[in-house]
């Protein structure tokens, strides 16, 4: 599906910026696109156009010609509702009715924020119950339910990966569950384009991490093994926790204080 031009949304964001530059070096034709300007300079084979989520008119134009739509567009931390509703539950949508025009694979970045309420010590399955942990995770299980109907229903293919960190190294204690390196992620988002069918595919953003908190998903399907793993970083990050028993109990950790009032 790279062959074609490729969409990529929130080409200004952390993963954005990395996919822009690695997908460009293997040659990819991208269309990159963000609601604040390109935050690089603009690669090779690359065009750029400043375009907000919730203008389904410039969407639609932004995707035509596309078989893959790569939509990292949207918030990315836990915010108020209405600050979330727009790009992420319209624009998720103006997607993927794009997407449906073209007939195009999409590529939703989920996220442990839409598991971010189990505890740290579960292990998690693919098709465990969601638990967000606020309305980002929130707005992430939206778009795994948008990608489950469009397949179910129009036959559009997604691949939901539900990232855990995308880091160039492990920060703290937490992430040395949660991590993906960048060559594993870059590698997994050439898996998306290249393999041949995936229907809707859940597949868990993480390197093969000793202390991860999940298992089994579509990864065989689509071809990608994860080849880096956090296990070597935990003697630096050894103590690094934060002082918030509520930060360190769930996996979702930081995001589930904002606003947080139970009280056991
Ligand atoms: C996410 O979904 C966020 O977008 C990212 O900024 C990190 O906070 C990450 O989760 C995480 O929880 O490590």
């Amino acid at each position: 599906l790279s062959d074609k031009p490729v969409l990529l949304t929130g080409a200004s964001g952390t993963i954005g910026r990395l996919l822009s530059v690695k997908l460009a070096e293997l040659g990819w034709t991208l269309r990159l696109t963000d609601v604040v300007p390109l935050a690089i300079p603009l690669p090779q084979n690359a065009s750029f156009d400043r375009v907000d989520l919730e203008d389904q008119q410039a969407v639609n134009r932004l995707a035509e010609g596309c078989g893959l739509i790569l939509h990292f567009g949207g918030i990315s931390t836990e915010q108020s509702f209405e600050t979330v509703l727009g790009p992420n539950l319209r624009g998720s949508f103006h997607i993927y009715e794009a997407a449906r025009s073209q007939k195009a694979r999409v590529v939703f970045p989920s996220s442990v924020h839409a598991v971010g309420l189990y505890e740290r010590t579960e292990i998690l399955d693919q098709d465990c119950l969601l638990r967000p942990d606020g309305y980002y995770g929130l707005s992430k299980a939206y778009g795994e339910m948008l990608a489950r109907l469009y397949w179910d229903k129009h036959a559009i293919e997604s691949v939901l990966i539900r990232i855990g960190s995308v880091l160039p190294e492990v920060p703290d204690e937490r992430i040395l569950s949660t991590w993906i390196s960048h060559n594993d992620f870059v590698r997994l988002i050439e898996r998306c384009a290249e393999a041949q069918h995936v229907g809707c595919s859940v597949i868990w953003g993480q390197s093969n991490n000793s202390r991860g908190f999940w298992r089994h998903d579509a990864r065989q399907k689509i071809g990608w093994t994860p080849l880096d793993s956090s296990d070597g970083q935990a003697e630096r990050v050894r103590g690094k926790v934060t002082d918030n028993p509520v930060v360190e109990r769930y996996q979702g950790g930081k995001f589930i204080v904002v606003d947080y009032s139970r009280a056991d």
